[in-house]
């Protein structure tokens, strides 16, 4: 089964989207979502110009082999660039060899481990009001578990915060927008704003909340502590974990759930929080953590280690990453949750795809492979476009993790 073509699709339906497509001799093809929000054309060279040459020709039932062919061979390891063109190759061979056996994927990597997949929503506004609708609007729509972010009285503008009921997009063209902070400001907010949540809501429904890695490690704490009475799903980020073992501070002051991961494109990111326990629910994902094949791997160390699984999925990581998060959701035994943030009509409409959301809960569907495909006609009609994710800073005007 050799691969004998491959190519990388870059297009914007409302947001840029990279796409690796490899076929093999006998016509199926596969595909990997290669997109890195606001550094995507880095990753699109990287595959056209250093990963392509290497894999016609070469066997496409051989993953496990190929994926340390393109980690080990390139001796330059690790990074969300390499990693993210490793994945999107990773992700587009188990979809060929899924598609070849005719099974949705889900039934290669060990079969259901439960019915379904619970998912968590994206209320946000403005104002802790207009909050407080969004997640209503987010509970009608049959969420279970919904993260609330809010605008903070004082700062102008934040993390998180979408622009209608549903829809939240970060990335700008042209040039990044800038956000402003102040740890007093909103360490004083936050809790008032699940006080309210809890009050409102009931004690049924899942909160989550996204710290956005802006917080040093006492701080975090403290915030971890002052939302305890409001019994988080999870509390995300609460600091910049280049740092494993700041974690460990955190830990000692807060039974807050802590969930990290994201940005993670190995396992060496997140080996010590595991093995020390210092997080709940690793949050890397099939598109920037060495796809289906090194994710399987992170979330076995975690299991050994009573961490569960809660995979990113912003609408920057494309309908193929949701659809192969799905299947791995499904499959793996200690699985937490799954983000879901709806692409727009227009994204949807370039890659069809089986998956579905009833009831807060998702399913990856039963078509062959990931279930996922690309409309190359219609992603033709939606050119690249420059875009920039924001950049933070604090009152004062000094840089901060945004
Ligand atoms: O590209 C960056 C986004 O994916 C990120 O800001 C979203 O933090 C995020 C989340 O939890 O979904
Ligand atoms: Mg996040």
């Amino acid at each position: 089964m050799k691969i004998v073509d491959a190519k990388v699709i870059v297009c914007c339906p409302g947001r840029n989207f990279v796409t690796l497509k490899l076929t093999v001799e006998d016509g199926i093809y596969g595909l990997g979502d290669a997109t890195l929000n606001g550094r995507e054309l880095a990753v699109a060279s990287y595959l056209d110009d250093h990963v392509i040459p290497l894999l016609i020709g070469r066997d496409a039932r051989r993953i496990e082999d190929t994926w340390h062919y393109l980690y080990k061979g390139a001796y330059w390891r690790r990074g969300p660039v390499t990693m993210t063109a490793i994945s999107a190759v990773d992700t587009a061979l188990w979809d060929i060899r899924a598609k070849s056996l005719n099974v949705p994927l889900y039934q290669l990597l060990g079969g259901a481990s439960r019915d379904k997949v619970l998912v968590y929503g994206h209320a946000s506004g403005s104002d802790m009001e207009k909050t407080l609708g969004s997640f209503g609007h987010f509970l009608n729509l049959g969420y279970r578990a919904i993260r609330a972010q809010s605008g903070v009285p004082g700062l102008k503008a934040t993390y998180g915060i979408g622009h209608g009921e549903t829809t939240y997009e970060p990335a700008v063209r042209d040039a990044p927008p800038e956000d402003h902070w102040s740890t007093e400001h909103y360490l004083r907010f936050v809790p008032q704003l699940f006080e309210r949540l809890r009050t409102e809501f009931g004690p049924e429904v899942h909160l989550l909340h996204d710290a956005h890695h802006r917080l040093t490690p006492i701080e975090a704490a403290r915030l971890g502590r002052d939302l305890e009475p409001f019994r988080l799903f999870w509390l995300e980020d609460p600091t910049a974990a280049e740092l494993q073992p700041a974690l460990r501070l955190i830990r000692q002051h807060t039974t807050t759930p802590i969930a990290i991961g994201e940005v993670f494109n190995t396992i060496f990111d997140c080996q010590q929080l595991i093995e020390e326990q210092l997080i709940d629910f690793i949050r890397s994902t099939v598109v920037h953590a060495g796809g289906i094949t090194h994710l399987r791997k992170i979330a076995h160390l975690a299991e050994a280690y009573q961490v569960r699984t809660g995979c990113h999925g912003a609408t920057d990581l494309s309908p193929v990453t949701m659809g192969a998060a799905l299947h791995f959701d499904l499959s793996v035994h200690n699985f937490g949750i799954q983000e879901y943030m709806p692409h727009t009509e227009e994204t949807d409409r370039v890659y069809p795809h089986a998956y579905n959301f009833r009831d807060g809960f998702m399913h990856p569907g039963e078509a062959p492979g990931l279930g996922v495909q690309i409309d190359e006609a219609l992603a033709a009609k939606f050119p690249y476009q420059r875009a920039y994710l924001p950049i933070n800073r604090k009152l004062d005007g000094t840089l901060h993790s945004w």
